[in-house]
């Protein structure tokens, strides 16, 4: 058995007004609790140092540029990296990345039990929009603040097992997980911020968001006979609701923990990479069953073409 103790950490909202340290003062609370339950690795959600600022509408570069960061670990967040590596604790989070070159994209970092940073991902699937949406009952704005990820999806080998990173809407994209399965991934671990209604859909409420966010997560997690652990910044950011359902995911699809709340919280499962194997060995052994001469429009063809009418 190839156990790993996981802590999925949950944040509960984060408003336009509180700081870095206030937050980095959460999370750091979130891994003593996770320590306690004899965690080695965490994961935080997606943009879990901020607010969810791309609902909201900017034009100054500068008011923008204030929710990124230019450094990891930075002056901010070097108290959680030294917390993380007293306790011989690794982790993922995702935050706001700032290149040296003036590029930006919604990250994610893997760090291993020293501290060190061992993997980062960039956003490939953004969602939203690019200029300011009358139509929709709030904005979601990552296609105007954020570059489309430009490091495909890698995986690592970290805490003794194959370990990818996805971030939010990516979990609803079959390809995504598959690219991750094709190196062999026995925990792909993803952060998000998912409205509690559609923006474009009033009706659409968070039932339904959550239903398909459980249903994206499990079927990624069984198809690529893979662990998923799901990370919500949840709860009501300056009027604006996110849905919680942090999920620990097994690679047989199934939910092995869930958060109850919309609040920071924390759910813990030992997941034993091992478990992976009879997945990977039977229905999905890729090798033996893939049919990859048919599969030509996945990468040749972005958009549905109908047969003529
Ligand atoms: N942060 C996100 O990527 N949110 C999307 C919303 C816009 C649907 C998600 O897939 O949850």
């Amino acid at each position: 058995m190839r156990e790993i103790v996981t802590a999925a950490l949950q944040l509960g909202p984060i408003q336009k007004s509180d700081s870095r340290e206030n937050v980095v003062a959460r999370m750091i609370k979130l891994l003593e609790q996770a320590k306690a339950a004899d965690a080695t690795f965490v994961v935080f959600p997606e943009l879990a140092l901020t607010t969810f600022f791309p609902r909201w509408f900017m034009e100054e570069q500068s008011d923008v540029d204030q929710w990124f960061e230019s450094s990891m670990p930075g002056p901010a967040t070097e108290p959680l990296f030294a917390c993380a590596r007293d306790m011989r604790m690794a982790m993922s989070f995702g935050y706001a990345e700032l290149t040296p070159d003036g590029q930006h994209f919604n990250t994610s970092i893997l760090t291993d039990t020293s501290g060190a940073i061992v993997g980062k991902y960039r956003k490939v699937h953004l969602p939203g929009h690019s200029e300011y949406d009358c139509e929709r009952a709030f904005q979601h704005l990552e296609k105007r603040y954020f570059l489309p990820g430009d490091l495909g999806f890698p995986v690592w080998r970290n805490l003794n097992a194959n370990m990818g990173m996805l971030i939010c809407n990516d979990r609803r994209w079959p390809e995504a997980y598959r690219v991750l399965g094709l190196q062999g991934v026995e925990m792909v671990t993803l952060g998000f911020n998912t409205p509690s209604v559609n923006s474009q859909m009033s009706n659409e409420g968070p039932q339904d968001r959550l239903f398909h966010h459980r249903l994206s997560c499990q079927s990624g997690a069984y198809q690529n006979a893979t662990w998923v652990v799901a990370v919500a910044k949840a709860g009501v950011e300056d009027g604006h609701p996110l849905i919680g359902g942090s999920l620990i995911v097994d690679p047989n699809g199934k939910i092995v923990a869930e958060t109850a709340t919309e609040d920071d919280e924390m759910i813990v499962h030992v997941c034993d990479m091992d478990a992976c194997t009879f997945g990977k060995t039977t229905i999905f052994d890729f090798k033996r069953h893939r049919r990859i001469e048919h599969y030509g429009r996945i990468t040749e063809q972005t958009g549905a073409e109908p047969p003529a009418v």
